[in-house]
């Protein structure tokens, strides 16, 4: 910092953000935020334009996905900040750590229903990992440094900073802070105790599991779980947040867990003696709500960095609170003095579930799974596979081949429709030189398809595949299966031509509806330098399937 000088909040404030490492920021401006919008001209820091907030907090979401980093967001006060909420939430409850920054009116004007106030602190408690109103320009390199530890250490989340008209025109001289958090603890390795007794548990089973989720990822502990599913033999199966976290086609991998899990995931885990659960949250989507009918016959050990997480859905034999990487890197330790398990016979029956069900689909012609295994085929192993939210998110967790952690990026918590396209934008602008794809549907592309402009804008050679179905398929599939086929408001009857549309913003579009169509397609928008929209025309009729209806246990599913 410039000791001496007088300098303003704003000015402040970038620095502080440079300190942390910020190189890019992804905003929309407005009245109260003129002070830092000014600043930013003689910034280093690079801002990107998007065209809606929504937009904003995605994109910066979709950085961190693919990254790990903390992605940082802006936007003005009032409608500005109410914008970002869904995208706050979508980050807070899949634990990607953000650092949202907020213009608010001036502090003489607070709680007094003034143009544009509202009360983003109060909206957002629920929703954020923390945040802060700041309300003297003296504690911004404070609170910055600490919004940054907050949302990136032990369970990543949102962190919010509020930030008055006033304060942030302010001139004071600047100082170095420190970080005031005091009981704010970040579990290690875990209890010493529970370790050698998990290592125990794992050499005497005779049937385990490994349920593997979006922590894992988190954690960075995807090669020390290869590691130990490898040495104890063990199958493996994944949340959606935990796509990646094995590479695709690991003969101890049986797929995703769940309700449109792979059949012999979803029959292993209700079968297994021991289920080792990392970095998981016994989510509905996998339990099918019914926590209580969930591996039964297993002991169950439970390893989160978050204790709030622990005994929250199933009940747990061993619970050990911690980061995911050091404990396992601990219980390989344990484990390798020990005998290996016998789990010859386990196999023979994860075997023949994996044979007698596997994924189902067909390959001659034009379906959506037969181009999501194209992409596979024409990609390579550091390309980056962002999702909207609905069958065609199913399908590509289902078939795309990924192979590294944080190259799948998808709303798993929230389920976002909207979040693809600007999470796309963050993902290319995070990973510049690796091939990005949107799997997108033709309802949720639309939600933020305003988005277009800032990718044609900044050249982001996005490759959009849009499975257009004109439906809300996932909705309608629900309905044909559980309401008897009444289709009630799922049809969008009157879509665009949305080659037009990619056209009109400057974006290569091409129409694919046939099979013989789909692979050169692809390899034509693969080889084009620009960003390019697929519109592939599928048919309404599409399942993703296996299903498990709604209050069923996760082995009753429909379609295997
Ligand atoms: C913001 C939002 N609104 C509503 C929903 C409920 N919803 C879940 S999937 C879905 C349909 C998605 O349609 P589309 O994007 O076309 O994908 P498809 O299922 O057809 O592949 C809807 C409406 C949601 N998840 N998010």
């Amino acid at each position: 910092m410039n000791e001496g000088k007088r300098l303003k909040g704003a000015t402040i404030l970038l620095e502080a953000l440079e300190k942390e490492g910020v190189d890019l920021i992804f905003g929309y401006p407005g009245g109260v935020l003129l002070p830092l919008y000014d600043a930013l001209i003689d910034s280093p820091i690079r801002h990107i334009l998007a065209r809606h907030e929504q937009g904003v907090v995605h994109a910066a979401d979709g950085y961190a996905r693919v990254t790990g980093k903390v992605g940082v967001c802006l936007a003005t006060s009032g409608p500005g900040a109410t914008n970002l909420v869904t995208g706050i939430a979508n980050a807070y409850m899949d634990s990607i750590p953000l650092v949202v920054l907020t213009g608010q009116v001036v502090t003489s004007l607070l709680g007094t229903d003034s143009f544009q106030e509202a009360d983003i602190t109060g909206i957002t408690t629920p929703i954020t990992k923390h945040n802060y109103l700041v309300k003297d320009a003296r504690e911004i390199p404070r609170i910055v440094k600490e919004a940054f530890y907050l949302a990136g250490t032990g369970r990543p989340g949102p962190v919010l900073i509020d930030l008055p008209k006033d304060v942030l025109a302010m001139e004071i001289e600047p100082f170095s802070a420190e970080m005031k958090l005091k009981g704010y603890q970040i579990p290690n390795k875990g209890d010493s105790v529970k370790i050698a007794e998990v290592a125990k548990a794992l050499s005497e089973c005779r049937k385990p599991v490994i349920y593997a989720g979006g922590g894992v990822i988190t954690a960075g502990a995807g090669d020390v779980l290869k590691k130990l599913a490898e040495k104890a033999t063990m199958p493996v199966v994944t949340t959606l947040m935990g796509i990646g976290c094995l590479p695709s086609g690991h003969p101890n991998l049986l797929g995703m867990v769940g309700l449109h899990g792979a059949v012999a995931a979803n029959y292993a885990v209700d079968e297994c003696d021991l289920l080792l659960a990392v970095g998981v949250r016994f989510d509905d989507r996998v339990t099918s709500g019914l926590g209580h009918l969930f591996a039964t016959k297993a002991k169950i050990i439970h390893i989160d960095i978050d204790l709030a997480e622990i005994a929250k859905v199933v009940r747990t034999h061993i619970p050990i609170v911690g980061d995911a990487r050091l404990v396992l890197e601990e219980v390989l330790n344990v484990f390798e003095g020990l005998n290996a398990p016998q789990v010859a016979d386990w196999w023979d029956q994860v075997h023949a579930w994996k044979n007698d069900f596997p994924v189902k689909y067909d390959k001659d012609r034009l379906t959506p799974q037969m181009v999501i295994e194209c992409m596979g085929e024409l990609a390579n192993e550091d390309t980056v596979v962002v999702t909207d939210v609905g069958q065609h998110q199913m399908w590509a967790a289902q078939v795309y081949p990924i192979m590294k952690s944080r190259n799948f990026a998808t709303s798993g918590g929230l389920g976002t429709m909207g979040f693809g396209l600007p999470a796309a934008m963050g993902a290319q602008i995070a990973r510049p030189d690796d091939l990005v794809f949107l799997v997108t549907g033709d309802g949720s592309f639309q939600m933020c398809i305003q988005e277009l402009a800032t990718i044609a804008h900044n050249k982001l050679p996005i490759k959009i595949v849009l499975l257009n179905n004109g439906v809300l398929g996932m909705v309608r599939q629900l309905q044909k299966f559980f309401y008897g086929e009444r289709y009630s408001q799922t049809d969008l009857i009157d879509n665009p031509d949305f080659v037009k549309i990619a056209e009109a913003y400057g974006i290569r579009g091409i129409r694919v509806d046939s099979f013989e169509q789909v692979r050169s397609a692809i390899s034509e928008a693969i080889k084009h330098p620009g960003p390019v929209l697929l519109d592939i025309t599928i048919s309404p009729n599409e399942d993703v399937l296996p299903i498990v209806p709604p209050g069923k246990p996760i082995t009753e599913m429909l379609g295997r």
